[in-house]
């Protein structure tokens, strides 16, 4: 076994810092595959939602509430769209220091560096090595609405959705994607002006989705595919998200938060249906690394030459993209399936 992997199952802090630098730097596979056979235990909540609603002041929040409980906590912010991991981090740092000096908290940011692909995989790593290292709970923040989020999030097993009043009934204005995310929605900021408006917009739209739920199309694999509501399928299997209210700087729902996270584990817990769960999200990795593994290994073999040249020969119109690929594919084949 790896010094530092053993280290850090002794709950070496230094040891899991330095873990983390290296799967931020994707160094890591050998420690990985060691950790991995102690990985499983902790409850990973996704913490997502638009700039500014307050989800880092909730991760604190509910840090502290999970530490009042007995649970040790870890915390790991992740922000794709800023190019550099300065300033915002620097603000949830501040925000978060009630926490510091708690041997019972971790905090880490990620790095963004490399492809949006790169990131999820990045955060699922870290999360693992956070969950071997023994947190209870792996709190992940993600900003923003995206495409993203919704990857770094099915890392998540219960995915909070963070709103704040403003919403009105623009209905619009809610992502459909992030609706489809959401384990619980929470209305933050509920004690600015026009919080239950949005709590009633939100509990709209959850309904119209749920009704529609027994034809419902899921993304697969990056597809829509429409899946058929099976006859077995018993109601209390159908989870509806709540929709909750919190002043996140006054701790106020926070109780609340924690018992609909609960129910959620257990609903996700439930026998047969953690399983199915598990099967799609295993499944959705093993394509993800496996995408990303034959592109990172076809590109490190490839011509920068060549590339060029075709890129040319496309904006000249001598040639289409896909024809180009397959020019690509076939000189660079045997490469592919070497070693
Ligand atoms: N009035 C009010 N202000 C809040 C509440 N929660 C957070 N804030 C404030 O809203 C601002 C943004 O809070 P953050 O927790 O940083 O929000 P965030 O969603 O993490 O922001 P980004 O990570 O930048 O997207 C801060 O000034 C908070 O003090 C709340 O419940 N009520
Ligand atoms: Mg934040």
């Amino acid at each position: 076994m790896l010094k530092e992997v053993d280290e850090l199952l002794q709950g070496s802090r230094r040891a899991l810092a330095r873990l983390l630098t290296k799967v931020e730097n994707h160094e890591a596979d050998i420690a990985l595959a060691e950790l991995f056979p102690h990985t499983g235990k902790a409850w990973v909540i996704g913490i997502t939602g638009s700039p500014g609603t307050g989800k880092s002041s909730l991760v604190n929040a509910l840090a502290q509430a999970y530490r009042i409980h007995g649970k040790t906590v870890a915390i790991v912010a992740v922000d794709p769209t800023s190019p550099f991991t300065g300033g915002a981090i620097l603000g949830d740092r501040i925000r978060m220091r009630d926490l510091s000096g708690d041997s019972g908290v971790f905090i880490r940011s990620m790095a963004t560096r490399g492809s949006l692909g790169g990131l999820a995989r990045t955060t699922r790593d870290a999360v693992r090595v956070l969950d071997a290292a023994g947190y209870d709970i792996v709190l992940v923040e993600t900003v923003g609405a995206g495409q993203s989020e919704v990857e770094i999030v099915r890392i998540a097993n219960t995915t909070l959705v963070i709103e704040a009043p403003g919403l009105g009934d623009d209905v619009q204005a809610i992502k459909a994607g992030i609706l489809e995310i959401a384990d619980i929605l929470v209305v933050n900021k509920a004690d600015r002006i026009g919080a239950n408006q949005t709590v009633r917009a939100l509990k709209n739209m959850l309904e119209l989705g749920h009704s529609t739920k027994q034809d419902h199309a899921v993304a697969h694999h990056g597809r829509m595919m429409v899946v058929q509501a099976s006859e077995n399928n018993a109601p209390d299997e159908y989870w509806l998200p709540p929709v909750l209210q919190t002043v996140a700087i006054e701790n106020t729902g926070i109780p609340e938060l924690l018992d609909a996270i609960d129910q959620h584990r257990t609903y996700r817990t439930k026998t047969g249906l953690a399983s199915s769960i598990e099967v799609r999200t295993i499944e959705d990795e093993l394509v993800q690394r496996l995408r990303e593994t034959l592109l990172e290994r076809f590109m490190n073999d490839l011509d920068p030459q060549r590339m060029q040249m075709l890129i040319q020969q496309i904006q000249q119109r001598h040639i289409d993209p896909q024809s180009a690929i397959q020019q690509l594919i076939t000189q660079n084949n045997t490469s592919i399936v070497k070693d």
